[in-house]
C-alpha cells in the first residue's frame, strides 16, 4: 500500500471507518513471565478477566523476530504491482484494505499464510515463488519457535484449569492437521486524515479471533486496543520484545465460557507504520469443539451446541468482522 501525500490520498480511505482516538492507554494488562512457577495461575486469571495478557521471558530468539521483521518490511516496501502478484487472498495470500470476503475494509495490507505442516511442506504460494528464499526461511523459523511457545502456554492453561490430559490443548495445535495460520499485517501511517480531522483510521476493525489462541508480536507502534468486560476500549502499550496472547472463540467454548475470547481492533497511527505478526493456533477441521468434561462441574451443561471446527470456521468466514460469531452456536 502506498500512502500518497497529494490531496487525493483520502479517496483511498473513504470506505474505511474512522474513530476518535479516545481510548485511554491501559497499564493494567496482566504480564506473565513464562518461567514463573506461578505462571499457570496467572495465565488462567488473565484469560478469565481479559482473555488477553502480555508474555515475557518467552524464549523466542530475538534474531528470529528481527529477521522476520526485516523480510516483512522488505516485502511491504515492494512496488504495489509486485505485492499484488501474491494476491488476492483466497483467503491465503496478499491482501490490501479488504479483509475477508464480506465487505470489511481497513487501513492495512497483509499476508495471510497457512501453517498446517501438511500444506506448508509443499506450499508453493506465489509469495514464496516470487520472493527470496530468506523470506520463507524467516517465516518458518519464526513460526516454529512461536508454535513451541504457544504449546507451552496452552499446557499451562490446561494445567491451571486442571484439564485432563494436560496436553489436551497442545496436541490440537501440534497435530499434523492443525488448522492454524499466520498473518503479517502492515499498517502504513495516515498523516492526511489526522491533519484534516484529528481522527484515526480503523486499521483492522473490532473482532474476536475464531481459533483457540493467537500469539501477536508487533513493532513499537501503538494501535492495538482491547475491549474490557465493561465494554470500554483501552489501548495496549506496545512492547516489541514481548508477545501478546489472545484467547480465541474455540477456547472460550472448550472452557464453557470460563476463559473469554477477547474483542480487539487496531487503529492506524497518523505518523508511524505498524507491523504485526500473528500466529493463530487452531484445531484440526474435524475436531469437535465442546467443553472439556474434566472442567465441568457436576451437572454443568454446555452453553453451546455441538459443532466441529470446520462448521465454526465455515460459519465465521461467512460473517462480518464485528459479528458476534458464537451467537449462532449458543444454546439460548
Ligand atoms: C480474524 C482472525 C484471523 O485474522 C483470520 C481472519 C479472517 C480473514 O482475514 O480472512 C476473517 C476474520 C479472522 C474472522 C471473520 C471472517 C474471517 C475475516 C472475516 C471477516 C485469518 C481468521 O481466521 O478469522
Amino acid at each position: 500500500m502506498v500512502v500518497h501525500s497529494q490531496s487525493g490520498a483520502l479517496d483511498h480511505c473513504s470506505l474505511i471507518r474512522t474513530c476518535k482516538p479516545t481510548a485511554t492507554v491501559f497499564n493494567g494488562i496482566p504480564v506473565v513471565n513464562l518461567r514463573d512457577p506461578q505462571a499457570k495461575t496467572l495465565i488462567v486469571k488473565a484469560c478469565e478477566e481479559f482473555g488477553f495478557f502480555k508474555l515475557v521471558n518467552h524464549g523466542v530468539p530475538m534474531e528470529f523476530i528481527s529477521e522476520l521483521e526485516t523480510e516483512a518490511l522488505r516485502f511491504f516496501n515492494l512496488p504495489q504491482s509486485d505485492k499484488d502478484k501474491a494476491g488476492p487472498p483466497d483467503p491465503f495470500g496478499y491482501g490490501c484494505k479488504m479483509i475477508g470476503s464480506n465487505g470489511d475494509v481497513g487501513w492495512v495490507e497483509y499476508l495471510l499464510l497457512n501453517t498446517n505442516p501438511q500444506i506448508t511442506s509443499h506450499q508453493t504460494h506465489t509469495v514464496f515463488r516470487e520472493n527470496p528464499e530468506s523470506f520463507r526461511s524467516a517465516v518458518n523459523d519464526y513460526v516454529q519457535a512461536v508454535k513451541r511457545m504457544a504449546f507451552e502456554v496452552v499446557k499451562l492453561v490446561a494445567d491451571g484449569l486442571r484439564i485432563e490430559p494436560r496436553d489436551a490443548l497442545s496436541r490440537l495445535l501440534g497435530d499434523d492437521k492443525s488448522d492454524s495460520c499466520f498473518r503479517l499485517n502492515h499498517y502504513p501511517p495516515c498523516p492526511e486524515l489526522q491533519a484534516l480531522s484529528g481522527r484515526n483510521l480503523i486499521g483492522f476493525g473490532e473482532h474476536t479471533d475464531p481459533q483457540i489462541i493467537s500469539v501477536l508480536r508487533s513493532n513499537n507502534t501503538s494501535g492495538l486496543q482491547i475491549c474490557l468486560k465493561d465494554k470500554t476500549w483501552v489501548s495496549v502499550p506496545p512492547d516489541q520484545t514481548s508477545f501478546f496472547i489472545n484467547v480465541g472463540d474455540a477456547l472460550q467454548v472448550m472452557t464453557n465460557g470460563r476463559l473469554r475470547s477477547v474483542r480487539h481492533r487496531v487503529l492506524a497511527d497518523p505518523r508511524n507504520s505498524r507491523l504485526s505478526m500473528i500466529y493463530f493456533g487452531g484445531p484440526p477441521l474435524s475436531e469437535k469443539i465442546v467443553p472439556f468434561p474434566s472442567l465441568m462441574a457436576k451437572g454443568e451443561e454446555s452453553l453451546y451446541k455441538e459443532f466441529t471446527w470446520w462448521e465454526y470456521k465455515t460459519s465465521a468466514y461467512k460473517s462480518k468482522l464485528a459479528d458476534y460469531r458464537l451467537g449462532l452456536f449458543e444454546k439460548r
